[in-house]
């Protein structure tokens, strides 16, 4: 009995802080909508660059089409944003300032080392440098990646996603 209660608190504490998506305290940069587990907002998952940058991330230099020479981006995994979303869908339409969108699979966050970029250089993304957010996949990892495929999938200016099941 005692050792059933105590694996039962082991499981409550390991489930709790995972199921729990705090409120942002700043400015919201990023709506998850759809299927999402974890909801903090409407039933939405919402994000302020603390937040975001509160989780596993990534620093990557790399050449892209849309900037000039080597540029170093940072930002938290896509995989870890969408984890800490609770998001258990199979697409994802990534949706930007300007209107564009992007039907990406969730794969390509748990297959690749995407980011949702913050920083460029080290500093907070303006929106007039593709900010706030941009979903940068790892090209310096894997030149294959280098095509319109993913190019086209590189939202910039990230707004919002929604997750269809
Ligand atoms: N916010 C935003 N992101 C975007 C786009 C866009 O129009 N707006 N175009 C996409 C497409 S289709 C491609 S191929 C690449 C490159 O766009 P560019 O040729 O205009 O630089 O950015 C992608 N990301
Ligand atoms: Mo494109």
């Amino acid at each position: 009995m005692k050792r059933a209660l105590s694996f039962l608190a082991i499981v409550l504490l390991a489930a709790g802080p995972a199921a729990a998506l705090e409120m942002p305290k700043g400015a919201v940069i990023l709506t998850i909508s759809g299927k999402v587990a974890h909801p903090n907002l409407d039933g939405k998952a919402v994000f302020d660059l603390d937040m975001l940058e509160a989780l596993q991330g990534r620093t990557a230099t790399m050449e892209t089409p849309w900037t000039e020479g080597k540029v170093q981006f940072a930002g938290p995994l896509l995989r870890a944003v969408l984890t800490a979303a609770g998001v258990e869908g199979q697409t994802m339409t990534v949706k930007a300032l300007n209107g564009y969108t992007a039907e990406v699979p969730v794969s390509d966050a748990y297959d690749m080392e995407t980011i949702l970029a913050t920083r460029l250089a080290g500093k907070p993304m303006s929106v007039r440098e593709k900010g706030p957010l941009m979903l940068v996949y790892p090209f310096d990892l894997d030149a294959s990646l280098y095509n319109e495929r993913y190019f086209s999938r590189s939202v910039w200016q990230i707004q919002s996603i929604e997750v269809a099941p």
